[in-house]
């Protein structure tokens, strides 16, 4: 029957009923794993980078470091909650939820539940996007007024798509219209974002506006990978009924890392590297500053 899981993410209802084939199974866990292991190696670069910008862009360091910590954390147990919500079923050689077979459903332990990382952008959503404002100077709009609209939509969005994701197998209607609510908050994020960035580049030297120009399309695409993500049973299916597939969880899973590290870490890069020229073209030069 299809609702014997209740409101558990299309993860299970996969393990549940076809199970996973070794190649599904790993190749989750790998890029799970990929996703924490890049954020500890990021934590360190931008630990060690710090000093090639003047102080005043140096908050944009710490946070990501703040936003490397928590995403260290959140995907360590992320990838934990794959591997101990599947146990290998010797009898189909699949990965099951309830080896035992589905009549008592026994599970392992915890079901599988995305619901870690959307907390966890409770943190990092807010940070990236407070991030950008230690980098650029603003001339139209007041730093208190982006930084209020950031952090009220930022987490209007992620609590909304929360209680969305519950819903994707067992009320899809549910799960659309959550969805919908979190959307038009996004929006909002991408308009503030595009003036920051804009305004941004106008004010930047001339050594620092392309690096900071190319953050505008990186924001866009990486932040949209996690509409996509949240969709993905019905990317797949493209119906209204969500494709309890594996191949569409594989597909979840890496969108999710790739979202992950183009979003924070790689968005970071850029900021440190625009600070960085900016920061030389403002007479700091790091190089000559040791001691
Ligand atoms: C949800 C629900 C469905 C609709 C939309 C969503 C947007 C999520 C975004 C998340 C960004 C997360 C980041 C995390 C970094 O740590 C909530 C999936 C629009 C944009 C950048």
């Amino acid at each position: 029957s299809p609702h014997r899981l209740g409101n558990a993410t299309f993860e299970n209802y996969v393990g549940l009923e076809s199970g996973y084939t070794e190649m599904a199974y790993q190749m989750s866990a790998h890029v799970l794993t990929v996703g924490y292991a890049i954020m500890l190696a990021a934590l360190i670069y931008f630990i060690l980078t710090i000093r090639q910008v003047r102080p005043r862009y140096r908050m944009s360091s710490i946070l990501s470091v703040v936003v490397m910590v928590s995403a260290f954390l959140l995907l360590l147990i992320q990838q934990l909650n794959w591997t101990s919500a599947l146990q290998f079923d010797p009898a189909t050689a699949r990965y099951r939820l309830a080896p035992e077979g589905v009549e008592g459903i026994v599970t392992a332990g915890d079901l599988f539940n995305n619901g870690y990382r959307y907390l966890n952008w409770l943190i990092d959503v807010p940070m990236l996007l407070f991030q950008i404002l230690f980098v650029v100077t603003l001339s139209r709009s007041s730093f208190a007024s982006v930084r209020n609209q950031f952090w009220f939509s930022g987490v209007a969005m992620i609590i909304t798509g929360y209680v969305g994701q519950f819903y994707e197998v067992t009320r899809p209607g549910l799960f659309f219209l959550w969805g919908s609510i979190s959307t038009v908050f996004f929006i909002h994020i991408l308009i503030v974002m595009r003036r920051v960035i804009k305004e941004g580049v106008e004010n930047a030297p001339d050594s620092a506006k392309g690096m900071l120009g190319a953050i505008w399309p990186l924001f866009l695409i990486s932040w949209m990978l996690y509409p996509g993500a949240y969709l993905m049973p019905y990317l797949y299916s493209f119906s209204l009924e969500p494709a309890l597939s594996e191949s569409a969880v594989v597909a979840r899973h890496l969108t999710y890392t790739v979202a992950d590290v183009t979003s924070k870490v790689i968005y970071g890069v850029l900021l440190a590297a625009a600070a960085t020229r900016m920061s030389k073209a403002e007479g700091y030069d790091w190089e000559v500053q040791t001691a």
